[in-house]
């Protein structure tokens, strides 16, 4: 990135006069007409002009860098240390300058109040550079007003018309020793981007912020066209080099490796694709791991199979945690929230409707269980049986499918240690279990010094998921471990 003057361009005042030159459709107004040179650059010598950044006619403020000129030690640009419009320029591409050499002339003329609008900046702070100061110039004249005016210097480019002067502007502007690295301009966001006033301008208009663009001009300057090719991917998904958007998926030609076939994917499943890739792009995932004994629910289960065989029913741990997760969530509300629309607040679910993730054939479908806290777990068991087979075979409703909380997914029957499953936005989180497998377990607790031995104990892995939008790691790690408490210790169910 260029350095940049913070710094002194010289300009030269003249009388207020009639500017008959102004662009079209602005009237006519009484201007000043303000040579804008070069600053002092230490003792370069014939720098070269490497960019010219304004045009006639574009309006420019305090700050806003007008040429880039590069020696061979370092490049910086070249603030207008005035607001005003560029008259003219008296440099082009290529030309060689020295301090004092008269690089544009420009009309200080009283701006609409829609032009200062445009030219101003958007907010405090936003440009990088502090307000003019007096020059420390060696040997300045004294100049009642504007304070350190620097003389006009001479053996550059002629000025024509009326009389000139010098006008203060901050900084020392040594080209070898200027720190200035970027060229903020009154563009939040976007003020250490390198950029014209008129594509800063364009941006504004398109509601672009400059800093996430990519500039493809000359050492990074962001071009017009950088700005309309970002508002292109935006609205076409495409990726930006700096991270937004999404890059999309190359369409591959698999034939060239072998024998290929194109199956239709079920309506399901190209639905569930589309949620699923909305959940996960929305929302920030995070998944917490944790483990809970629940032997003691293991046993108390098998107590219960004869009388869930009588009422044609087969109990699963699964049934156990719907009721356990409705007890826990009943504590934690924000994991039975939804972001607000605007994302400024929380709207909170004071109903216990739980979604389970089943997996059919033609892809997973996530009914919904209602009041999961009034019911039992013999009740609970057959209403997702009923909603399970229902789903395989096609026959569940718009109203089975709405309402959840907070969902569970389990793939515990089929197998695994642990998994990441995907949030089901717009809820904030969601349980995934695992198979339970049978772990020696220290009786004496986590201390391996206390006395104790080990205990063959049915941990079930738990994955809870969770939007880190709205439900910090320590949450989540309070929300698994009560859960885990309440799954290993059933009587608490009761409570
Ligand atoms: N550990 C060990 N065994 C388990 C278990 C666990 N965590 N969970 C269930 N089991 C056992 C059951 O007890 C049952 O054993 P029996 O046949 O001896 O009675 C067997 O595994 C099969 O259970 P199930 O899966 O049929 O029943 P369920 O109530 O546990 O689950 C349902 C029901 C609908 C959730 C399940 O069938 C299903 O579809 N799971 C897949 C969900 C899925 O695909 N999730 C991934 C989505 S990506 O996030």
């Amino acid at each position: 990135m260029p350095k940049r003057l913070t710094a002194t361009g010289w300009m030269q005042r003249g009388p207020i006069r009639e500017s008959r030159d102004l662009r079209i459709g602005v009237e006519e107004r009484l201007a000043q007409e303000i040579l804008i040179r070069v600053p002092d650059i230490g003792d370069f010598e014939a720098v070269e002009v490497v960019e010219i950044l304004v045009a006639p006619g574009d309006v420019v403020q305090v700050e806003d860098p007008l040429v880039s000129i590069e020696s061979d030690k370092a490049t910086m640009e070249i603030p207008s240390p005035v607001a005003g419009r560029v008259h003219e320029l008296r440099v082009s591409l290529g030309d060689s300058v020295s301090e004092g050499s008269v690089l544009a002339v420009l009309l200080a003329e009283e701006l609409s109040d829609a032009e200062q609008a445009e030219v101003a900046p958007e907010s405090e702070g936003a440009s990088s550079f502090p307000a003019p100061s007096p020059a420390p110039s060696p040997a300045p004249p004294p100049a009642p007003s504007p304070p350190a005016f620097k003389p006009p210097h001479t053996g550059t480019s002629p000025v024509s018309g009326a009389e000139r002067v010098d006008a203060p502007v901050a900084g020392t502007g040594a080209l070898g020793a200027s720190s200035g690295s970027s060229s903020g301009s009154g563009d939040s966001g976007g003020a250490a981007v390198h950029a014209s006033p008129g594509v800063r301008r364009y941006a504004r208009q398109l509601g672009v912020d400059l800093a996430r663009t990519s500039g493809s001009g000359p050492l990074g300057r962001v071009l017009e066209t950088d700005v309309t090719g970002h508002v292109h991917a935006a609205m076409t998904g495409g990726a930006s080099p700096n991270g937004g958007g999404v890059p999309p998926v190359p369409d591959v030609d698999f034939s060239r490796f072998g024998p290929v076939r194109e199956e239709p994917l079920a309506k399901i499943r190209r639905v569930s694709a589309r949620n699923l890739s909305r959940s996960w792009l929305n929302a920030p995932h995070v998944t917490q791991h944790d483990e809970a004994d629940i032997t003691e629910l293991e046993a108390f289960r098998r107590t219960c199979k004869a009388e869930a065989a009588q009422r044609g029913l087969k109990l699963s741990p699964l049934h156990f945690v719907l009721k356990a997760v409705a007890r826990v969530l009943a504590e934690f509300p924000d994991f039975r929230s939804s972001l607000a629309p605007g994302g400024e607040g929380l709207i909170v679910k004071d109903y216990f409707h739980l979604g389970v993730a089943v997996d059919t054939e033609n892809g997973l479908v996530v009914p919904v269980i209602r009041d999961v806290e009034t019911k039992g777990i013999f009740e609970l068991a057959g209403e997702l049986s009923d909603l399970a087979e229902r789903a395989r075979t096609r026959k569940l409703g718009p109203a089975d499918l709405q309402g959840a909380c907070f969902s569970l997914s389990s793939l515990g029957g089929i197998g695994g240690t642990a998994f990441t499953p995907i949030v089901n936005v717009p809820e904030v989180a969601i349980l995934g279990l695992s198979k339970l497998r049978v772990q020696p377990r220290w009786s004496g607790g986590n201390d391996p010094l206390s006395p104790g031995e080990f205990e063959g104990r049915a941990v079930l892995p738990l994955s809870l998921s969770y939007d880190h939008r709205v439900i910090d790691g320590a949450a989540a790690a309070r929300f698994t471990t009560r859960l885990a408490t309440v799954l290993a210790h059933p009587g608490h169910l009761l409570l």
